[in-house]
């Protein structure tokens, strides 16, 4: 029971949308099934770039799990089920000869699905880019927008007629700007040309599937942004400039180019130089249309100026409670960039919260895994989603990250955000009590 004393499924009514989230790499175990090699796996294998060296070749098995754990999100009372297909899965170089063996793996995973009452939600692409793509240049390449759409035809020829909605792409920014700026991720560039041709190309790949898509008939078809809310670390001229620097190129460049066509001004001395030649005639594809937006959102980041190269600014350490990420736990920040939506991107639209959650330092006693903080990381930022619904703007849904404790990319199985814990050497599965948290709130009424 949620703090109000009526479930959530009472609260937000009956066509809400609860689901949770997962992503292939993260769970399914890469080494099963003829996939072929990623930049995740390259990544992994270079000393230094992820802790203790970690890589998805097992992950939680999901491959082979997976009806145990269709079983757990439809006992909990889930409508929907967001995961994603894994390109090297099932286009093993990227690009010509398929993968039977993967397609017919997605093809199970989405009747099994059905088969549980639960809606495929899925989304193309997260983050395991092939390996021979890599060696392309990856999504430096211009290219990449036409390997992408040609994958997501393929996906779409086997599956679309049983999917419930499509986003290509999670999380742009951290496939261009974490990945090739930041260094965090694959394929660990820090490089500003790198990150700003990836940036643009991320949006073209995303705005060529969604054309691609919707010639094959498709339907319900979105975008999936992840959003940090960015605040100034003081009062000062200088820190709030800072804060709005870091806003446009964390979330506005991306908002603005699907949903207004443009990337925002404050950007462009620098940007400008970087973007590859032509760049303002894709933004009719960058900003086809959309039938509902998807945001991600965990925490807020509040930022200070420093001296140096462009963008002039560092994050510093904020005063709230923190989750084990070391996030600040800020659920006035999803609020805020709900209302942002609705007010200044017009966005009308369906708007779902495509992945929300957190992780933590779970423990198991006695088979027992107690969580409060994350129920009420859930419940706090579900009030703030009732509240911008209050205020008129169209959420229709909201997923839990994540159904299990996975591989958490640089830095390995450490961080578990899972509703169910994951022994990383039994593989063994225990709902924690978040999972039986929403279990109680998720039923719904015999009919
Ligand atoms: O685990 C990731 C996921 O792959 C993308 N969104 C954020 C999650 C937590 O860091």
């Amino acid at each position: 029971m949620n703090k109000n004393n009526a479930t959530l499924r009472a609260q937000f009514g009956p066509d809400f949308e609860f689901g949770t989230a997962t992503s292939a790499y993260q769970i399914e175990g890469h080494q099963f099934g003829g996939a072929g090699r990623t930049h995740w796996d390259d990544f992994a294998a270079t000393p230094g770039n992820v802790v203790r060296a970690e890589h998805g070749a097992v992950a939680c098995d999901h491959y082979h799990r997976y009806a145990e754990d269709f079983d757990l999100i439809q006992a909990a009372g889930f409508d929907s089920y967001r995961f994603s297909t894994s390109w090297a899965r099932v286009l093993p170089e990227g690009r010509g000869a398929v993968n039977q063996e993967g397609l017919d793996y997605y093809d199970r995973l989405v009747d099994a699905l059905l088969e549980r009452g639960l809606k495929p939600n899925l989304t193309l692409y997260h983050w395991e880019l092939p390996s021979a793509l890599a060696d392309l240049g990856g999504w430096r390449n211009r290219d990449i927008a036409h390997w992408f759409a040609d994958y997501a035809q393929i996906i779409a020829a086997r599956l679309g007629d049983r999917l419930h909605a499509i986003a290509p792409i999670n999380e742009p920014w951290c496939v261009s700007f974490l990945s090739h700026f930041v260094g965090a991720h694959a394929p660990g560039l820090r490089d500003i040309r790198a990150a700003v041709r990836s940036m643009h190309h991320v949006l073209l790949a995303h705005g060529t599937a969604i054309t691609a898509l919707r010639e094959m008939g498709q339907t319900n078809l979105g975008g999936v942004f992840n959003l940090e809310w960015s605040g100034p670390a003081d009062e000062t001229p200088a820190a709030q400039e800072a804060a709005l620097m870091h806003d446009a190129y964390y979330n506005r460049f991306f908002l603005e180019g699907v949903f207004q066509k443009s990337y925002p001004n404050r950007l462009m001395p620098t940007f400008e130089p970087h973007l590859p030649k032509g760049w303002q005639d894709d933004f009719d594809t960058i900003g086809a249309p959309l039938d509902w937006c998807g945001i991600n959102y965990y925490t807020r980041s509040l930022i200070a100026p420093s001296d140096g190269p462009w963008p002039h600014h560092h994050a510093v350490a904020g005063p709230l409670p923190k989750t084990q990420m070391g996030w600040e736990i800020y659920p006035e920040g999803l609020y805020k960039f709900l209302m942002r939506l609705k007010d200044e991107y017009n966005i009308t639209m369906p708007i779902y919260v495509t992945e929300n959650g957190m992780a933590h330092e779970d423990q198991i006693a006695e088979g027992q895994i107690a969580d409060p903080q994350r129920i009420a990381y859930i419940q706090d930022h579900l009030d703030a989603v009732a509240r911008a619904r209050n205020e008129g703007v169209n959420v229709q849904g909201y997923y839990v990250w994540s159904l299990l404790d996975n591989y958490e990319w640089a830095l390995g199985y450490e961080k578990r955000f899972g509703l169910i814990h994951v022994d990383f050497d039994t593989l063994e599965r225990t709902p924690k009590a978040s999972y039986h948290w929403l279990k109680d709130n998720l039923s719904r009424p015999a009919p």
